[in-house]
């Protein structure tokens, strides 16, 4: 998982509205609907506290990092807080405070609990979920839906996941040859390409650490690319020659976080 900085999440609390209409015009639907989509969940979502705990461990803080969380899961509608302490004290004080739910995140997982409900999201999940979601919303006008997911990572396979469920024809595009093989015996149902820049795939799920992997010569200028990495998979110029990029850096992982432990 690439840590966020500081100037990543700056301002993008004040966003989240222009953010939505974007998202709207892509997909049809609302961010909080795409999660709800990736999830399976009915909206409106069950109201439950939420309590947001920063955790100092390993490279510590990240400054906005926990305000920026619980900006976004206040936009959608949810009662969350963030606790003044951090790490088990901040545990704590959720607990105290009546929070149902907590959300935390040090540098190898982000995820949210459910205690009463015994239900646990991880980011890597709910953000490969979303993006694929938000996708399948955009494509589904078009009669051919073969999606491309690039990277076999965490965040590439809930994609995978989510596609299969809907029935949609998967292509994996791995550069690592033991995950990729790994991958294909997990979801038998996918196809494996050892080249996928010949730029035939319409629609593509970037799910890599790799910045810029995608040229424009990979794309047309039909392409709609859902692309959750971070850094940005995608180069400038195919940014400019697809038909839609969607993209953003913790929103959309959230609210389909959200809608998970709902
Ligand atoms: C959750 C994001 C998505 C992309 N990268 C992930 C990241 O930055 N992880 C690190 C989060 C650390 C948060 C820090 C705090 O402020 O509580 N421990």
């Amino acid at each position: 998982m690439t840590r966020l900085v500081k100037k990543d999440i700056a301002e993008l609390d004040k966003n989240l509205s222009h953010l939505d209409r974007l998202l709207e015009v892509a997909t049809g639907k609302s961010l909080l609907e795409i999660g709800a989509l990736a999830m399976g969940k009915a909206l409106p979502l069950i109201p439950t506290r939420i309590a947001v705990v920063p955790i100092t461990t390993g490279l510590g803080i990240i400054q906005g990092f926990s305000e920026t969380v619980t900006a976004i899961l206040v936009y959608l509608g949810a009662d969350a807080f963030i606790t003044e302490k951090t790490d088990v004290s901040g545990l704590q004080e959720a607990f105290f405070r009546g929070a149902e739910v907590v959300f935390m995140a040090d540098d190898q997982a982000f995820s949210a609990f459910h205690f009463k409900n015994g239900i646990f999201s991880d980011n890597s999940v709910a953000t490969g979920r979303g993006f694929a979601a938000a996708l399948y919303l955009a494509a589904k006008a078009q009669a051919e839906r073969e999606v491309l997911v690039l990277g076999a990572g965490p965040v590439g396979q809930a994609a995978i996941e989510f596609l299969l469920e809907k029935n949609v024809l998967v292509v994996l595009g791995e550069i690592d040859q033991d995950k990729a093989r790994a991958c294909g015996e997990k979801y038998p149902d996918i196809k494996i390409v050892a080249d996928w820049t010949a730029g035939v795939y319409q629609y593509i799920v970037e799910a890599t650490p790799i910045p810029e992997l995608i040229k424009a010569k990979n794309i047309t200028d039909q392409s709609i690319i859902a692309a959750p990495g971070v850094p940005f998979g995608v180069a400038p110029g195919a940014a400019e020659k697809a038909d839609q990029i969607i993209h953003n850096l913790l929103e959309l992982g959230v609210a389909t976080m959200l809608c998970a432990i709902s």
